[in-house]
């Protein structure tokens, strides 16, 4: 059986649900109570993609206090996918995600240069207080350069594995296209300062 070995980021603001999510798709399970990740949380799952085909994800939940950002270059490096999460009754959450995907593109990229695929997840849809829309949600990823976007709730288990299998099919589809001569993820991982970003409507 053909084993993949994919990294996988999980970024976005503090208190959005970053561990929570990893937490729910890798052992079923939701906490309440809020326990702040420091510097970064790594778990593994693996997957049985196909009869040929074996998944191995590596999971890496970096903190998203304000913090802990100036450590986290290391973290991307050899990255293949990542989700960039927001939470649904916080504009903040989601005005921050320009700088999350902006931070990602400098940090990490493909052999040929591309970005690493990007899935923005609109989190705590359970949520009666919601303050950010689809209508504005599909136009800043689409601007922004995610793959997809999608509606989730890691309370209520909704969108977990299904945001997750989209994600890591636009991964294998990139991987096999990509030239097996080029050198590795590992060892391209782009050193350009961080810009400014700002913050208004179509940013990045
Ligand atoms: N209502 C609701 N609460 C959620 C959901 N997902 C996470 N939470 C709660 O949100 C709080 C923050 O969750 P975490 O997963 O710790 O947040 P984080 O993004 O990892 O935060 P940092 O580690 O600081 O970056 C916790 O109290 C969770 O129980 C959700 O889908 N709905
Ligand atoms: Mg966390």
């Amino acid at each position: 059986m053909n084993e993949h070995l994919l990294k996988i980021l999980i970024v976005g603001d503090g208190n959005v649900g970053k561990s929570s999510f990893v937490h729910r798709y890798v052992n079923g399970q939701f906490n309440k109570t809020y326990k702040m990740t420091m510097g970064v949380d790594y778990s593994v799952k693996v997957l049985l993609w196909s009869d040929k085909e074996k998944v191995r994800l590596q999971i890496w939940d970096i903190a998203g206090q304000e913090r802990f950002i100036s450590m986290n270059r290391i973290y991307y490096k050899g990255a293949l996918g990542c989700v960039v999460m927001f939470d649904v009754t916080s504009s903040a959450s989601f005005l921050s995600c320009c700088h999350w995907k902006r931070d990602l593109d400098n940090k990490a990229m493909l052999p040929n240069g591309d970005s690493i695929p990007c899935i923005l997840l609109a989190n705590k849809c359970d949520l009666a207080q919601r303050v950010v829309f689809a209508d504005s949600i599909d136009r800043f990823s689409k601007a922004n350069g995610f793959v997809n976007w999608m509606e989730v709730s890691v309370k209520e288990n909704k969108n977990i594995g299904e945001a997750m299998r989209r994600l890591v099919q636009q991964i294998l589809s990139i991987q096999s296209n990509l030239d097996p001569l080029q050198p590795g993820p590992q060892d391209s991982v782009n050193l350009q300062v961080d810009s400014e970003c700002n913050t208004g409507a179509g940013c990045c």
